[in-house]
């Protein structure tokens, strides 16, 4: 076991390693070092050692039979970061673009509320021909639509140190396939009055969220959904039924919604005045800034990762809440030069995108950046770009600056923080 582990600690970079006697021999005693090291997981890999895990050989007894619920391998073991109010997915573990559910970014204004779906509805009224209360059973009797999106917080920026992983700067964002109705199908169905042209959404939560959010949103993609990867909706993104604005400021999507109201001017709730505004420039506020512009972030290498010279893919996603990534540009000097990277298909609509491109990386300091570029031609801006724009106050909501990654003399690799 010292000696193997060893082995991996030596390992140049070369892609795989040849068999040894001891290998093969060894069976049981290298299988959990192997495994381990196929992943990404180097603090896991030092911090479990065989004696603690128990590891008999698996081709001697059965192992546990079927159970009424999967697990995740021991050996994996991806963890949301939380504080008071939001927990952030931890997307260096993440492979493709869909967040398992239970790894899905949560941001609660008060808590995750406990609603039964047999007493649970949604109210339409206001500007409407005929106000309507629908139970959760109604709504999953209307024509149903499954589609994947990216969901992001406005307030998705994290700095202040060079020891960051992609999970603390820009972990409040996940991915997933939601199912539900559309809400233009329920519009048709309280017959919404051609002059409405905002409505309120209300949560059932202890906050009672409310947003105001034009007519147009509802009748374009705007959803009402009840499932979630496959399953019904977790409590925590608003079991029974949450209201979904694709590529638009996580804080609009309204979780545990219980009442839409048609107007025709915006309701100026709170969390539209006193928040979820931000400063541009000359003393002048942005307000209902709905749509989340595009980003990337390069989350293979990054830090906590201590990198050995030779090949690797450098990986990430991208997304933009405008359209579809149409490409995404790495730099491994800084930004002196750009190069495509591959972009894995199918590039979906408002959705996290996927990107790969392959690095020799021969020894000495490097800068590692991405930039998302979409297909409305908006580009990822640089952090000075953005203060340029709007200004050295301009708060913390929708900052989505290029990331840069100092790869060390030494292999470390640390995030070049450029504001707190
Ligand atoms: N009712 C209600 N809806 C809400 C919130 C809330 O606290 N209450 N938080 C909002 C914010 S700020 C965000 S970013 C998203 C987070 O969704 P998630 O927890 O499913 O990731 O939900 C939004 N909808
Ligand atoms: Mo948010």
């Amino acid at each position: 076991m010292e000696e193997h582990s060893k082995d991996i600690n030596q390992d140049k970079g070369s892609m795989g390693k040849p068999i040894s006697r001891r290998i093969l021999l060894g069976g049981a005693a290298t299988a959990a070092v192997v495994m381990l090291k196929s992943s990404y997981g180097q603090i896991v890999q030092k911090a479990i050692t065989q004696a603690e895990l128990k590891i008999s050989d698996p081709t001697k007894e059965p192992g546990p039979p079927p159970g009424v619920l999967g697990t995740r391998s021991t050996f994996e073991q991806p963890v949301k970061k939380p504080s008071d109010t939001s927990s952030r997915t931890p997307l260096q573990d993440l492979f493709g673009t869909i967040t398992p559910s239970d790894l899905h970014y949560e941001r609660h204004h008060a808590g995750v509320p406990v609603i039964d779906p047999h007493n649970y509805t949604l109210t339409i009224h206001g500007m409407v021909e005929k106000p309507l209360v629908f139970s959760l059973a109604e709504l999953k009797r209307f024509p149903s639509v499954t589609r994947t999106f990216f969901l992001e917080c406005s307030g998705n920026y994290r700095g202040g140190k060079e020891e960051m992983t992609p999970q603390e700067i820009c972990g409040l964002t996940s991915q997933s396939e939601w199912t539900g109705v559309m809400l233009s199908t329920l519009f048709r169905e309280v017959g919404v009055k051609p002059k409405a042209s905002w409505f309120l959404a209300e949560g059932s939560d202890a906050a009672v969220m409310t947003r105001s959010v034009p007519v147009s949103k509802g009748w374009e993609d705007a959803m009402i959904a009840y499932a979630q990867n496959g399953e019904a909706i977790r409590p925590e993104q608003g079991y029974p039924a949450r209201l979904l604005l694709p590529g638009w400021e996580g804080n609009t999507s309204v979780k545990w919604l219980r009442r839409i109201e048609l107007s025709d001017q915006p309701f100026m709730t709170r969390e539209e005045t006193a928040k979820y505004s931000e400063a541009v420039k000359d003393g002048k506020i942005r307000q209902f800034s709905f749509v989340m512009d595009a980003r990337s972030i390069i989350t293979y290498p990054a830090y906590p990762q201590q990198l050995q010279k030779g090949w690797m893919e450098i990986r990430g996603i991208a997304w933009s809440g405008r359209g579809k990534i149409y490409k995404v540009e790495v730099s491994t000097n800084g930004g002196k030069t750009w190069n495509a990277a591959t972009l894995q298909e199918p590039v979906l609509d408002k959705a996290h995108t996927a990107f790969r491109y392959l690095w020799d990386w021969k020894g000495g300091e490097a800068e590692l950046m991405s930039r998302a570029i979409d297909e409305t031609g908006y580009v990822q801006p640089t952090m000075k770009q953005l203060i340029d724009a709007r200004g050295k106050d301009m708060g913390g909501y929708h900052l989505n600056p290029v990331t840069s990654w100092l790869v060390q003399r030494d292999g470390r690799v640390l995030f070049k923080t450029e504001r707190q």
